[in-house]
């Protein structure tokens, strides 16, 4: 793969960065880190070589391969009397070295320090970070934090800190030379830690990309839980099975595709759908005998899709978090096909809020627990300070996104950020467009994949997608340009001024790129939605345009194409 010509541009205006070979050496770090921490393992990385991680590290095992020769290490940082983290570092050769700092994200709870999506960055000439957020775990496993503040502080913010701003000072002594700009690369957690660092300590990056952000922690794993409770096998009634998910889903594409303007097998516009959920009703009582096969839905099972697709609500109608989206139900069995509930919801009210492993949510779950997390703030995670103007004012940028089709994080939660932020700044007349863009996906799951009879365009070199690619890949294959990557687009606004208006999503040919181009797509800035011009085909992007607001029909399209059954 080709390096972008963006990026190359832009590193040809600035001072060569200089290092000699030798200092990828135990000695010369030890001589420059500070006394909170110390020097893991420092490896030189031969071109297009491999990076081997180490099994130990359970939580991001997969070894990126084909790298640019770069320079490989991990620094631990003590963070408290009792707690400490640690931080992978890739700094490339000082000719393919763009004067650029990257952080990526992790995911879930995972401890370990992600070496895959760093070598993504490593590939463009950032000198590219990741912490192991202070523990080591798989992303489901969330015993560490038991009676732990002192990681929960480490996993919520003071690691993403830590570490960007210590990278930042190794990469400048290794190279002698200021760096030029600072970023942060993350979706899911990885988007929580991106706003939670703009919030905390707006000074540190220059640029953040925040993908699917989990960033209301103590309400998206308490909903986590309440909407696994919810469809627990042991619910007989009301249970919806996952073997009825696809009909489900088969019923929203058909009653939700051609509502946004094309029956393309693409829901555009999920927020604006007008769905009739008893159109899945079953309609004989021979059906009703017969629910498990998956055709329809009893009453009981109704409410419980209503619940799903509804905001929760508390006591008085409090709301709690927003509901899943109209197209996401592919992903449901993740939080709502098992026995039991998913341990992201479970393991966060044991080890987090009650600091009680023996508590059961199946018969002690109540709906003022999540109120209860919020009031304690756990590590402090939580992402609710809406108020960005100190990020806005330092010149920072954000460029939000969110899959459509996400059935782990509700769509609607970043809806409703963006939302808030916009309630806390615009009454001060500071402007969302300067400096937050948002860009919902359609059709794109959690942070990447769409299910493959929908075949979404998806990619955009967003947090986390290279990796989905192989081991060796990153920015958008063929099209490493600001429009079909969200990351040069992220760099050319923040230092040229080039705010993105689009971001044009591609998906290849049976989701492989050695098959070709399937289809291109603009993704639109909120609440702006993509609409076909009705000439040329539908997979070329320069045959949309986005306009009009979500929710916002077009009267007179393809009524006679609704499909409702009778009910
Ligand atoms: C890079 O390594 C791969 C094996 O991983 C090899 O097939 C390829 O030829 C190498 N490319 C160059 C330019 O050395
Ligand atoms: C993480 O824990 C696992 C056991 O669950 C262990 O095998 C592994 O060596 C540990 N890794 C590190 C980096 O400590
Ligand atoms: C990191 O430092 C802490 C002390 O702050 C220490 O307890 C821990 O063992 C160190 N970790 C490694 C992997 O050396
Ligand atoms: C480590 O020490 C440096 C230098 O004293 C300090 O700036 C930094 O905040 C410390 N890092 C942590 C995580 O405490
Ligand atoms: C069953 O469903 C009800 C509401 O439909 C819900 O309140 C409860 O948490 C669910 N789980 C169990 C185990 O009863
Ligand atoms: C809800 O659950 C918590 C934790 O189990 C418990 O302390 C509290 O009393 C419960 N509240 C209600 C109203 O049942
Ligand atoms: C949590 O962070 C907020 C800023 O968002 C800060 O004002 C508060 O003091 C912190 N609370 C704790 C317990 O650290
Ligand atoms: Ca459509």
């Amino acid at each position: 793969m080709r390096s972008s010509h963006l990026v190359s541009s832009l590193a040809a205006a600035l001072p060569i960065a200089t290092a000699a070979p030798e200092h990828c050496s135990k000695d010369f770090f030890a001589s420059i880190l500070p006394e909170n921490a110390t020097l893991l393992f420092a490896e030189s990385v031969a071109e297009n070589g491999t990076f081997n991680v180490s099994p130990a590290n359970i939580a991001y095992p997969k070894s990126p391969t084909n790298l640019p020769a770069s320079c490989a290490l991990q620094i631990n940082v003590t963070s408290s009397a009792t707690s400490a983290f640690s931080f992978g570092l890739f700094l490339p050769d000082p000719k393919t070295y763009n004067d650029r700092i990257l952080g990526v994200g992790n995911g879930g709870f995972a401890g370990g320090v992600n070496w895959l999506d760093m070598a993504a960055g490593l590939h463009y000439g950032f000198a590219s970070w990741s912490t192991d957020t202070g523990h080591n775990s798989t992303s489901g496993d969330l015993s560490w934090a038991l009676k732990n503040e002192e990681r929960r502080q480490d996993w919520g913010h003071r690691a993403i800190h830590g570490s960007a701003v210590m990278a930042r000072q190794v990469a400048e002594a290794y190279y002698k030379a200021e760096a030029k700009y600072a970023y942060f690369s993350g979706c899911s957690t990885g988007g929580r830690q991106a706003i939670r660092e703009v919030q905390l300590h707006p000074e540190t990056f220059d640029g953040v990309l925040a993908g699917a952000p989990a960033w209301w922690t103590d309400r998206l794993q308490t909903w986590s839980l309440w909407v696994g409770l919810l469809n627990l096998p042991t619910n007989s009634s009301s249970r919806i099975p996952p073997e009825a998910f696809p009909m489900i889903a088969k019923e929203v594409m058909a009653q939700c595709d051609w509502q946004d303007g094309l029956k393309d097998g693409i829901i555009s516009d999920s927020a604006g759908c007008r769905f009739v959920p008893e159109a899945l009703l079953c309609s004989s009582s021979n059906e009703l005998r017969n629910q498990t096969a998956a055709e329809c839905l009893t009453p009981h099972q109704l409410d419980t899709l209503k619940q799903i697709y509804g905001d929760y609500r508390g006591a008085d109608n409090a709301f709690i978090f927003p509901g899943l989206e109209l197209g996401s139900e592919e992903q449901w069995a993740f939080l709502m096909g098992s026995a039991k509930p998913s341990t992201y919801g479970s393991e966060f009210v044991q080890d987090f809020v009650l600091d009680d492993p023996s508590w059961d949510p199946t018969t002690s779950y109540n709906s003022t627990i999540p109120f209860t997390a919020s009031s304690l703030r756990p590590g402090n995670a939580s992402a609710t300070d809406f108020d960005l103007s100190p990020f806005h004012a330092r010149g920072g940028k954000i460029i939000h996104h969110h899959g459509s089709a996400d059935g782990l994080i509700p769509t609607g939660s970043s809806v409703y950020f963006h939302s808030q932020v916009q309630q806390t700044l615009q009454p001060r007349g500071v402007e969302l467009d300067d400096f937050y863009r948002f860009f919902v996906v359609p059709g794109m799951q959690h942070c990447a994949g769409t299910p493959a009879d929908v075949a979404a365009p998806w990619y955009f070199a967003g947090p986390n997608q290279a990796a989905n690619l192989g081991t060796s890949a990153y920015s958008t294959p063929g099209f490493s340009d600001a429009k079909h990557d969200e990351l040069l687009a992220l760099m050319a606004w923040v230092e040229k001024g080039e705010a993105p208006e689009t971001l044009i999503a591609t998906e290849w040919k049976d989701q492989d790129v050695k098959n070709g181009v399937l289809r291109q797509r603009p993704l639109c800035k909120w609440p702006e939605q993509a609409r076909f011009l009705r000439e040329g085909s539908p997979d070329e992007a320069k045959n949309w345009k986005c306009e009009g607001v979500h929710g916002d029909h077009q009267p007179g399209y393809a009524q006679e194409e609704q499909v409702v059954k009778s009910y």
